[in-house]
């Protein structure tokens, strides 16, 4: 299938793929084993200029869109969603800055978030608010120009490795989700430390840890938007942000899907490779026919975002559930159609299905995906009557 990608998206995709191929593959077992953050490949990533990718041109960055980030994720997740995912979350983090910041915030820090000095991470989730994002407890309370927040978020993704934070806090309870404000709040500020490094059972090359604010006083200068939109920051920022974890499941299953046929070529059973086998080739069949659908819908998805639609809610979280599912299907098949082999630590299939596992929990799970889109769907019906 050609997706007809411009000149420029296939050189950012096979730039993406040599990072892969050359960096991320011939390390990702020892990153994986050690649970180590890829800060080399981070570096690699930065002198390639993909951190700017989906950064405006006036602030350093090349003013690419949704396909671009999609494309590189995807490339990325081929060999190892542990660096996938300390990448793409660093575009998490940072699309808050770009949809609600003010001039003065992008040019203070969308310039060093470009060149890959500085990473990027977001809070929302905490300890009793996950599926039910308006349930945080963080709390800002103003105290003259500043706010002071006291809270903990948890299973920050790239918490303590990146410089910059763009927190969801509550500035007024009582109001409940409109209630909720957004913060952008700098690593060393006082009162901002780190909490439990969390220990989980794939992308252990991406950090995941506490972030705890104890009185930490933030300027005022530092709210996104207005007092009361961080829910609306929040769920603005998902909707950007979802469908690169949708081009994450796409690249975890083609990066699986190769090793299964790799393997099925040469694993003789019964005198015969075992792709001569029926019943191999149909799990083969079926996972290029789920891949090539994600791929459709990743990119058909990409483009409408990237055409400046403004309702992309149901679009991104339909891609994000049909694909990380998919992620999810082809990694554990391809493991079926590597039987042992596939279940041990010298393939690197084990790691992917551990991986994609949590692509259908994290931005909102896949259940909470199909309540977001049968609510678009229940608007659009009440539409057309
Ligand atoms: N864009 C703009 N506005 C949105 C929106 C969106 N995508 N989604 C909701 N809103 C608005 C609603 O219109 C509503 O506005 P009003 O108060 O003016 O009516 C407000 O936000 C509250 O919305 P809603 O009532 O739907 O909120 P709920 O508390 O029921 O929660 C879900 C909605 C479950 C969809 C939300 O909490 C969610 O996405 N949860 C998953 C969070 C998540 O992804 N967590 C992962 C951690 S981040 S890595």
């Amino acid at each position: 299938m050609d997706y007809f990608f411009t000149e420029e998206q296939l050189m950012i995709r096979d730039l993406a793929r040599q990072i892969a191929e050359e960096r991320v593959v011939p390390v990702r077992a020892e990153l994986d084993e050690k649970e180590e953050f890829p800060k080399d490949i981070m570096k690699v990533i930065a002198q390639a200029d993909l951190f700017g990718l989906f950064v405006p041109e006036q602030y350093g960055g090349l003013g690419k869109g949704a396909v671009e980030l999609c494309i590189a994720v995807e490339e990325l997740s081929r060999a190892c969603l542990g660096v996938s995912t300390s990448y793409a979350a660093n575009a998490l983090g940072t699309f808050p800055i770009l949809l609600f910041g003010t001039d003065a915030q992008k040019n203070n820090y969308l310039p060093d978030i470009a060149a890959g000095k500085k990473l990027v991470a977001f809070g929302l989730t905490e300890a009793n608010a996950g599926s039910d994002a308006a349930g945080i407890q963080t709390t800002a309370v103003k105290d003259g120009d500043d706010y002071i927040l006291n809270g903990t978020k948890q299973w920050i993704t790239n918490g303590s490795e990146a410089e910059i934070y763009t927190i969801i806090a509550m500035t007024d309870r009582a109001k409940g989700a409109r209630g909720a404000s957004a913060f952008i709040v700098d690593k060393g500020m006082p009162g901002f430390t780190f909490g439990k490094k969390e220990k989980k059972m794939g992308i252990r090359a991406s950090v995941t840890c506490e972030l705890v604010f104890d009185n930490c006083r933030v300027p005022k200068e530092n709210i996104l938007g207005k007092e009361g939109m961080g829910f609306i920051v929040a769920m603005k920022t998902l909707d950007q942000s979802r469908i690169g974890v949708g081009a994450q499941g796409l690249g975890v299953a083609q990066g699986a899907f190769e090793e299964a046929v790799k393997f099925a070529k040469t694993r003789i059973q019964f005198e015969k490779p075992i792709i001569s086998f029926q019943a191999i080739q149909h799990m083969i069949a079926d996972m290029a026919i789920e891949i090539e659908a994600a791929r459709a819908l990743i990119y058909s998805v990409a483009r409408f975002i990237d055409s400046g639609a403004k309702e992309i809610t149901k679009p991104s979280a339909m891609a994000k559930t049909f694909a990380t599912d998919i992620g999810m299907k082809v990694t554990t098949n391809a493991l079926q159609v590597m039987g042992g082999s596939g279940y041990m630590r010298d393939y690197p299939v084990e790691k992917m299905m551990r991986d994609a596992k949590i692509l259908q929990i994290y931005e909102g799970t896949n259940q909470i995906q199909r309540n977001v889109i049968c609510q678009s769907l229940i608007k659009e019906f009440s539409r057309m009557k």
